[in-house]
Formats: structure tokens, C-alpha cells, sequence
């Protein structure tokens, strides 16, 4: 557990980088989100899939998962909460946190479809954070 007052900083940094990146999923800017990984970045998110390599075969791979969406207009949310934030003597950042997506069709409610355990190792690349590597956990899959 990180001592209490060290974290404080970049408790709020990552929290206002996943702000920036959830919300640029969410609003469909696919371009904007794979910016938010390195270069080299790999992303994994469905189970039996092979994890998306590279910045470019991020935004290729969250073009086809979003194809499936096309012809079922609906407003994805991805909220994050429980960060947990364990910074690593090589300068990275690993980070654990829930993530709840939520649902809602025209003229309906919110739905809760899933609930994740994200797996983040954050880097600093010329000052900023990035995403080097994320590994999305369903819960409710073996
Ligand atoms: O970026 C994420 C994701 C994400 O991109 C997901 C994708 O499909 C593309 C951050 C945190 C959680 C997630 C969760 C998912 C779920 C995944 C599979 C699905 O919705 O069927």
C-alpha cells in the first residue's frame, strides 16, 4: 500500500488521464483514445481474443469491436472507481481499478452490462502518462 500523502499528486493526474481517455472512448474518438497508449502499447479486453499490439492495431482492433454497435444506437459508459495506484521504482505506474459500462438505448433506462477489474501499467513519455499496457478482467467469465 503506497504511504499516505506520497500518492496525493498523482492520485489526481490519473484520475483526470482516465477522465480524458474514457470519456474520448466513450464519445466514439477511437483516435483519440489509442493516443492515450504508447507506441508499443498492448491492449487486452476480451478473453480468447489476441491482445491488440501497437497504437495503430489498437484503433484497428476498437473499430471492429465498435462495428458490431452499428446498427444498435446506444450510449456506452465506462466508469472507473477503486483506483489503486502502485508506483514502481523503474517510473512506471501500475494501477488497478473497477470499471462499470453502462447502457442506455433511445427512450431507455441505463443497464449495467458488465463489471471489469482493469489491469494498467502506466508510463511517463515526455512528461505525460500513457497507457503501455492494459488487460481488461470480466467478471463473471472462467
Ligand atoms: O477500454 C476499456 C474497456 C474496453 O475497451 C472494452 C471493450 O470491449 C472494447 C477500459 C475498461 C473496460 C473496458 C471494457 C471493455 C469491454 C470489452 C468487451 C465488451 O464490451 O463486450
Amino acid at each position: 500500500m503506497a504511504a499516505r500523502g506520497t500518492i496525493d499528486g498523482l492520485y489526481a493526474e490519473v484520475s483526470q488521464f482516465y477522465a480524458e481517455q474514457m470519456q474520448a472512448l466513450d464519445a466514439g474518438k477511437f483516435a483519440a483514445y489509442a493516443e492515450t497508449f504508447t507506441d508499443d502499447a498492448t491492449f487486452s479486453h476480451t478473453p480468447g481474443r489476441e491482445p491488440a499490439r501497437t497504437r495503430a492495431g489498437i484503433l484497428q482492433d476498437l473499430l471492429a469491436v465498435n462495428e458490431r454497435f452499428a446498427d444498435d444506437p446506444q450510449q456506452r459508459r465506462h466508469m472507473f472507481t477503486m483506483m489503486n495506484l502502485d508506483p514502481q521504482s523503474d517510473g512506471t505506474i501500475r494501477s488497478t481499478v473497477y470499471a462499470l459500462v453502462l447502457t442506455t438505448r433511445p427512450g431507455a433506462g441505463p443497464e449495467l452490462v458488465r463489471t471489469c477489474v482493469v489491469h494498467d501499467v502506466l508510463a511517463r513519455v515526455d512528461g505525460a502518462l500513457l497507457n503501455r499496457a492494459r488487460r481488461v478482467e470480466l467478471d463473471g467469465l472462467d
